[in-house]
């Protein structure tokens, strides 16, 4: 077959891309909306039996029984995920942490570069199978043209508007070939710099979006739960492309807090071109879930206002009502907040000094003890960790306690860190959400989000959180 030069194909995918995401249906093949994420195993509707699978890291089908070995099980299992080009869209990622991406049209496994180019060739939007419940694959990068088996291969071929095609490119999600042995990530997909916190008994998760070269995410999705086990995921809540006048990217390390009857998330944010420093911003809601709207239309701190990055915000409440800041990497800061907050007096901002702080400030209290928490160490490093102190006030000073989270190499669990804590309402029982390299294939930009239980000693030491798979 005579297939375009990739140079041909990324300009047509840039400018057909930008247009129109998902390809134009044929009037008998309507767009489904969502498919479920998770572990999935995928059998095409004329193949009952067959199951899209990965060998020699290329995309073909395979029988698979209930006899067949543990490692064809696995190789026809895949999670899938919130897509790495856009959160409408999926992407399906093998147990051995590989993506599914299109190359030269034909189906691979591949490690997530982080390159646009990789992500949207890793991206596959739905569309209404051929036969009821079945689904359709178009890929994000060429639109008219979608996942199809053929001759037992995977290929991304162009749309056909005839009966053999639509069958060949329909496929039923199925109970996935391997059971699910672990309890993390808590969430799908490749997500970083976790904040959870608790509203009216519901918990809440925002994270940084993940598995983008040089953490460029520029948008934030929200999760909740009951029960810390089963997420829901509420899309996005704030796109700095068309939410935020001075941000284009690297939407990282959100804070939501509830106050005023509002809720108000904080953020960091860097421009495409100019000053492209991060900066770090406020938007408001209703809800907590979004949309959030930029409060200010301006940056909250401007880069190079205060020593340091100015990323990672976290604001924590006072019994007394009222809320401070805090915010940096490389140096850590913490102003009161007004009570619009949404403001602060410049003359009140404070650096703090603890030795070993790189980024990731998190304050809490318990028992009348304050105890500000942070991240040491390059998020890209296996050694990134968590340590604290503790002092009398939400302002210090404070006395540094050690370092309470750190990898365990026997599980293959690295780089853990930018955490924060939660309370369950009106028990002493914490838990901790963190970011770890995604398990097994991660490193510094392809990070998963886990939650574990961290428990205070009788002397009110934080005993050492201890990593679980
Ligand atoms: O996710 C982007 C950056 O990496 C965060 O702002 C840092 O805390 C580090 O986790």
């Amino acid at each position: 077959m005579n297939r375009p030069a990739r140079a041909l194909a990324v300009t047509t995918l840039v400018v057909s891309a930008a247009i129109l995401p998902v390809a134009p249906a044929p009037a008998d093949v309507l767009p489904a909306a969502t498919i479920p994420t998770g572990a999935q195993s995928l059998e095409p509707v004329n193949l009952p039996g067959w199951f899209v699978q990965h060998s020699d890291r290329l995309g073909r089908l395979g029988t698979v029984t209930s006899g067949s070995s543990a490692q064809a099980k696995s190789d026809a299992t895949f999670t899938v995920v919130s897509g790495l080009a856009s959160p409408s869209c999926y992407s399906f990622q093998a147990t051995n942490g590989l993506f599914l991406r299109h190359r030269d049209y034909r189906v691979r496994l591949e490690g997530n570069t982080g390159t646009a180019e990789f992500r949207g060739d890793a991206t596959f939007c739905p569309a209404t199978g051929s036969v009821t419940g079945s689904v359709s694959l178009v890929s994000f990068n060429f639109p008219n043209r979608r996942l199809r088996h053929r001759n037992l291969e995977l290929w991304l071929d162009p749309n056909q508007d005839t009966a053999e095609f639509r069958a060949d490119s329909s496929f039923r999600l199925t109970a996935p070939w391997t059971p699910k042995t672990t309890k993390g990530p808590v969430i799908p997909g490749l997500f970083a710099d976790p904040h959870i916190t608790n509203f009216n008994g519901r918990y809440y998760l925002y994270p940084t979006t993940d598995g983008y070269a040089s953490w460029s995410a520029p948008h934030y999705k929200a999760f909740s739960s009951t029960d810390l086990v089963n997420w829901t995921d509420h899309g996005v809540i704030l796109n700095h492309g068309p939410d935020v006048s001075w941000a284009d990217n690297s939407a990282w390390a959100p804070a939501v807090v509830a106050k005023n009857g509002r809720h108000y998330l904080y953020f960091s944010g860097g421009a495409a071109s100019g000053n492209t420093a991060k900066q770090l911003g406020v938007a408001v809601s209703d809800s907590p879930t979004g949309p959030f709207r930029d409060a200010l239309g301006t940056p909250l701190i401007r880069a190079g206002a205060y020593s340091g990055q100015a990323i990672d915000p976290m604001v924590f409440t006072d019994d007394n009502g009222q809320s401070y800041l805090y915010w940096g990497n490389g140096a850590a800061h913490v102003v009161p907040l007004n009570p619009d907050m949404i403001s602060f007096n410049p003359a009140a901002v404070r650096t703090i000094t603890t030795s070993g702080f790189r980024e990731a400030a998190f304050v809490l209290k318990r028992n009348g003890t304050y105890y500000f928490m942070w991240s040491e160490g390059d998020t890209r490093d296996e050694n990134y960790q968590v340590a604290y102190a503790t002092g009398p006030s939400p302002l210090g000073p404070w006395t540094k306690r050690g370092v309470v989270l750190q990898k365990r190499l026997s599980l293959g669990i690295k780089g853990t860190g930018h955490h924060s804590v939660v309370k369950a309402p009106g028990t002493d029982t914490w838990h901790v959400a963190y970011h770890r390299f995604a398990v097994p294939a991660g490193n510094g930009t392809n990070r998963e989000v886990t939650i574990d239980r961290m428990a205070f000693d009788a002397d009110g030491t934080i005993a050492t959180i201890v990593p679980t798979l």
